[in-house]
């Protein structure tokens, strides 16, 4: 009968709607110990949600009256996959595959573990909707393709665990991003999962930055805890700091005088930081600095700075979304080469150890949320969904030294809808985050032909993309553009760029060529050294990367902005054109 009623109930997504993990359930992770759920798991793509229809997860296999019955799965004789990865990326006939994949794992947890006060279920992340169901219940969904989700799942744990995740990369209107968008929509789920063991007392959050304005002299130190008291012990050894901290109402926060070496591109230096609350501890290595802005200048510990960027997508040929470290410190050592000091991480928050490495390599960085070109700016459920990653995505990086900008979007129409959207979200980062500046990247204005956004007001660094030379074939209008503008805060060209397909050659004005690349390169720096308002650039884009809206012969598939291939190893010629600028702004 069961099987009968699922076929004739249309809304069977509604029992699943009601159960969501947050940016509140999000616990500190650095020093914990956990229980990698990394590895194989059997698999099946399906297409008709077949899983969450008829309640697979159940596993009934008999009747009422012991009878066996025919089911549509078989989790333990499906094929295996190595998680984390992207589904596509598997198997070439499930490259354009789009829709729910189901993930099923068996789990033996020893008596030490299960002893734990609390487990909690990580996924660094999964796109864009993932269902967990442990034991034959249903416990909690996540929303959101780019940021990590937690749940305490002890209650739905035993000795011998059956782990059921669905994920699903349907692209639908009302999501962030929504269905449209110029980048590679992957599957599955593509980073780390773990169960992540807690005591009864525990420390749900530890920020730590230097206090902005108190000359470098102050780290401010907030520990939220899951009890209301106690005391907080904070260490940090090489700068003579050992404090306790009493806790009120679930938080410990305080003021340390300190004079830590700054942490600069230059000079990554990170302090081993060291927190106990009750039987808890944990740990993070952190480096001090500010980032402030004033005027139109942007400052690093007190000194203007230009930021040498360039923009990098999360893709690669060989893994989709879920590089490798190697492949993440190859893009790290690729921008160096190039001169960069600053990368743009677009469109969506990237992988938690980019920002790690970048910590320790000394790179600087723009995180962004994928509040991508024309969304549902005037659905609720859209923007609590875009705050709650950007909550998501700043608790999680907030100790990063490295990140200097919070982006809250990218090219969206400068209509009412969208001003209160995205102000709304400028605001929420401001009130979370004290110490950041936040910005977004705006379209240029068409009409008047300057950088003219009513967001400005709302964000401190205005970020532009502008395509003079290629989107907009007229290059002169790029000095028009910057003339008839006069911004009252710092502004970074987030975006410039064209398509060159690698070996494909021809004059300056031949579209798509190595040769018109470099000379819109060439042409764009030359205007934009003379622009005194201009305080960083990340041209479009380091890699060329997948994109199923690129459909041209040459394109592939493939937006071919990169000044370097996607194999990563070919270096366009604009490559070097960029590098010298950065060379001699030196
Ligand atoms: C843009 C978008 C970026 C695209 C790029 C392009 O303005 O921000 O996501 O990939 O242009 O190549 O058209």
């Amino acid at each position: 009968m069961q099987k009968m009623a699922d076929f004739l109930t249309p809304d069977y997504e509604s029992e699943y709607l009601n159960k969501d993990a947050t940016a509140k359930d999000l616990v500190f992770m650095g020093g914990r110990a956990s229980i990698s759920l990394n590895g194989n798991w059997n698999y099946t793509i399906d297409p008709y949600d077949t899983c969450l229809r008829q309640k697979w997860f159940k596993e009934i296999y008999k009747d009422d009256e012991g009878r066996t019955l025919p089911v549509d799965f078989s989790f333990d004789t499906w094929e295996e996959i190595e998680l984390p990865c992207n589904t596509n990326t598997v198997k070439p006939e499930f490259f354009w595959y789009e829709g729910p994949v189901v993930f099923s794992k068996t789990v033996r947890l020893k008596e030490t573990d299960l002893a734990h006060d609390h487990i909690c279920l990580r996924i660094g992340a999964a796109n864009y909707k993932c269902r967990v169901f442990i034991n034959g219940q249903y416990v909690c969904e996540h929303f959101g393709g780019s940021t990590p989700f937690m749940y305490d799942v002890k209650e739905y744990l035993k000795e011998d665990n059956r782990i059921v995740l669905v994920s699903d990369n349907t692209r639908n209107r009302y999501h962030v991003p929504t269905e449209n968008t110029d980048w590679f929509n992957y599957n599955g789920i593509y980073r780390d999962i773990e169960l992540v063991l807690l005591p009864g007392d525990y420390i749900k959050d530890l920020k730590i930055a230097l206090v902005p304005g108190s000359a470098f002299k102050k780290i401010k130190v907030t520990v939220r805890t899951s009890s209301d008291s106690g005391v907080v012990k904070v260490n940090i050894p090489e700068l003579n700091i050992s404090e306790l901290l009493s806790v009120h109402n679930g938080t410990a926060e305080r003021e340390l005088d300190a004079s830590p070496l700054l942490w600069s591109p230059e000079s990554p230096k990170l302090y081993d930081v060291t927190v106990s609350f009750c039987e808890d501890t944990v740990s993070d290595k952190v480096g001090f600095r500010e980032i402030s802005v004033k005027g139109n200048d942007i400052f690093l510990n007190g000194e203007k700075i230009f930021l040498k960027g360039i923009s990098v997508h999360e893709d690669s040929d060989a893994t989709g979304k879920a590089l490798t470290d190697e492949e993440r410190m190859e893009t790290i050592r690729v921008a160096k080469e190039l001169g960069a000091n600053y990368l743009r991480l677009a469109h969506y928050p990237h992988h938690e150890n980019m920002a790690k490495l970048c910590d320790k390599e000394g790179l600087l960085l723009w995180e962004e949320i994928p509040v991508y070109w024309a969304i549902e700016f005037d659905n609720p459920d859209t923007y609590n969904q875009a705050e709650n990653q950007l909550e998501e995505l700043i608790c999680r990086d907030y100790n990063r030294a490295s990140v200097i900008i919070w982006s809250v979007g990218n090219e969206n129409p400068d209509t009412d809808e969208r001003f209160k959207f995205m102000s709304s979200l400028a605001d929420f980062a401001h009130k979370y985050d004290e110490t950041r500046p936040v910005s977004a990247a705006c379209l240029v204005d068409g009409k008047t032909l300057s950088i003219k956004d009513r967001l400005a007001e709302k964000l401190d660094i205005i970020g532009v993309n502008e395509y003079m030379g290629w989107y907009s074939p007229n290059f002169d209008e790029l000095d028009m553009l910057f003339k008839n503008s006069n911004p009252l805060k710092p502004v970074i060209i987030t975006e410039f760029g064209a398509d060159a397909t690698a070996g494909l050659h021809g004059t300056v004005d031949d579209k798509g060529t190595e040769e018109c690349q470099a000379e819109i390169y060439r042409r764009q720096t030359e205007t934009i050294k003379n622009i005194p308002y201009i305080k960083g650039m990340s041209p479009w884009i380091l890699f060329d990367f997948k994109c199923p809206r690129r459909t041209s012969s040459i394109q592939g598939f493939y937006n071919r902005k990169g000044l370097i291939t996607s194999d990563r190893k070919y270096k366009k010629p604009a490559f070097y054109v960029l590098q010298k600028f950065y060379r001699e702004k030196n």
